[in-house]
Formats: C-alpha cells, sequence, structure tokens
C-alpha cells in the first residue's frame, strides 16, 4: 500500500465512523440541543482519525466483522476528541485554534466545552457496552476495561496530569517517554488491542501488535514535538511554538533535531520489524507506521 492509498484508506475509515456519528449525534430541539451540537463541531472538525484506522486495520486481519469494529472506532474518536476538547480549554494548554478553526471553547464557551467534553467520554462507553458492538459479553467488558484503563489516571489522565506537572519537574528522556506513554501511546495501544481484543486473538500475537503500538505511539508524539517547531500554524491548525513557550521539556529540546528525527525513523523501523509474522494483509498498518512520522499535521 503506498502513500496515496493509505489516504484513501484514513479516508475510507473517516467515512465509516462520520456514518456512525450521524446516527447517534441527532440534535434534539431542546436546551440541550447545543451540547450535542458542541459535540458534533469536534467530531466532524476534520481529525486524521489515526486511532480508528489502527483499530479497523488490526481488527480486519482477524477477520472481525465492519459492524463491530465501525462502532468500536466511532467510540475511541469520541474519546479522542474529548480529550482535545478539554485540552484545549483555558486551564490546560489554553490553545484557541484546533484542526484549523476555532477550539470548542472558542466557537461555543467553556461551560459547552466541559460538557461536550464530558458527554463525548461517556457516548464512547454507551456505544462500547452496547450489544451491537460485540455479541459476546466477554469481549465488551475485555473493551470496556482496556478502553477505561488506557484513558484513566493511569493512562491518558495520568499523563496529562504529569505533562501540567512537568516545568516544575526536571524530567530526562526516561521520564519524559513515560508521560507520552500515558498522555498519548495509551489510547494509540489501546486502539490496537481493540483490534485483538474482537478478534479473540491468542496473547503472543497480542504481544506483536502491542509492541508496534508502543513505538508508534512513542514516534507519533515525537513527530508532533517535531511539528512544534519546525511547521507553521496553518499545517497543522493550532498554535505552534507552544512547549518552548511553556517551558516543557519535549523530545527536541532533549535531543535536538537531527537525533529526534532518528529516534522517530529508528521506532518506525522498529514497529514495522514486529509485523514480520504477518504477510501483505499487514501492510496498512506497516503503512501506518511510516506516515507517524511524516504526517504534515
Ligand atoms: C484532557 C484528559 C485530557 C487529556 C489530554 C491527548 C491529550 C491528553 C492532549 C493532546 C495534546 C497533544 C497535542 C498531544 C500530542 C499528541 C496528540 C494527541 C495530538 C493530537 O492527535 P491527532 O494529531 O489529532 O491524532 P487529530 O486532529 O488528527 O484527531
Amino acid at each position: 500500500m503506498d502513500t496515496l492509498n493509505l489516504e484513501t484508506a484514513l479516508k475510507n475509515a473517516s467515512g465509516l465512523i462520520d456514518q456512525r456519528l450521524g446516527e447517534v449525534l441527532v440534535v434534539p430541539d431542546a436546551p440541550e440541543g447545543r451540547v450535542i451540537e458542541a459535540m458534533k463541531y469536534t467530531l466532524m472538525g476534520g481529525g486524521k482519525r489515526l486511532r480508528a484506522f489502527l483499530c479497523i486495520q488490526t481488527a480486519k486481519l482477524f477477520n472481525v466483522q465492519e459492524a463491530n469494529y465501525a462502532r468500536v472506532a466511532t467510540a475511541i474518536e469520541c474519546a479522542h476528541s474529548y480529550s482535545l476538547v478539554h485540552d484545549d480549554l483555558p486551564a490546560m494548554d489554553d490553545d484557541d485554534m484546533r484542526r484549523g478553526r476555532p477550539s470548542l471553547h472558542k466557537a461555543f464557551d467553556e461551560a459547552t466545552a466541559i460538557l461536550a467534553g464530558d458527554a463525548l467520554l461517556t457516548l464512547a462507553f454507551e456505544i462500547m457496552a452496547d450489544e451491537k458492538t460485540h455479541p459476546r459479553k466477554a469481549v465488551r467488558l475485555d473493551l470496556i476495561s482496556g478502553f477505561s484503563k488506557a484513558l484513566g489516571a493511569r493512562g491518558m489522565v495520568g499523563g496529562q496530569m504529569f505533562d501540567l506537572m512537568s516545568p516544575e519537574l526536571e524530567l530526562d528522556a526516561g521520564a519524559l517517554t513515560r508521560l507520552q506513554k500515558m498522555k498519548t501511546g495509551a489510547l494509540i495501544e489501546f486502539s490496537v488491542d481493540a483490534g485483538c481484543i474482537m478478534g479473540q486473538v491468542p496473547d503472543a500475537t497480542r504481544s506483536v501488535l502491542t509492541a508496534y503500538a508502543h513505538d508508534i505511539g512513542l514516534a507519533f508524539q515525537i513527530a508532533d514535538d517535531l511539528l512544534d517547531v519546525e511547521a507553521c500554524q496553518d499545517d497543522i491548525g493550532k498554535t505552534p511554538g507552544k512547549d518552548e513557550a511553556s517551558g516543557k521539556v519535549t523530545f527536541v529540546s532533549l535531543l535536538g533535531l537531527n537525533r529526534a528525527k532518528d529516534q522517530a525513523r529508528m521506532l518506525v523501523e522498529q514497529a514495522v520489524g514486529h509485523l514480520e509474522i504477518f504477510g501483505s494483509e499487514a501492510d496498512a498498518l506497516r503503512e501506518a507506521a511510516h506516515y507517524v512520522i511524516i504526517r504534515g499535521h
């Protein structure tokens, strides 16, 4: 699969998610309709749908039904959107722009953005728990358990706390890796693991895919740090240069531009190496590994 086909495959994943979201996000003609409008603003705001794509492509390796993986991928994108909405709030990263347009609290207001984030997270679990997501209760329970761990205080929320505290901490590469593994890596890892859970695959296969996801998660974060330094606002759709301004340690500030790029490339090669047990059916995952460091936003 070349880059062009990967872009088509990402668009197809987006289409699948948009279709599911259209079904669940019906705006009632009532006061609470505002929060659903706000959720739609965020969910239909032009994200890459990378996590959905990883979930879908992993599930496809194990012949999971589209009706099942489309719902799980949608739940993951809802949770990811919640994290971005809350991250942009004045109390957190305080960013007025996201995906090239006003962030949710700017387009609506702060209270609506907090509520929309809360409702996106709860919608994610509502979708995951529904019996349409998987016929087997045990599989749904495993999905919900893994999802909770990835998102909670030992995963993304914990990573965000760690990140907010980081200007006062003197982070070395090991500590920064741990922070990013929690903040960004945990949901990326779960996106791949969700495909394994739905496919009910043996532990050995699951471990290989977890190792792949771990490496692309870290490469993704290094690429994000590089974009913050090298890209302009039009490219990344948010305010660049924020890491340096906030005094946060990043892979670029620790390693320098060139070593950070080398490290990202090394992680991508390592990630692709983990997939050697698969044939061409895993080409989309191989392409995705390369894409995380060549993406422009
Ligand atoms: C508020 C609980 C809470 C958590 C926030 C993920 C996160 C934690 C904050 C986002 C901050 C940030 C910019 C992290 C860098 C990596 C990242 C998650 C980028 C955004 O993900 P993309 O590029 O977004 O996949 P799109 O717009 O494509 O969906």
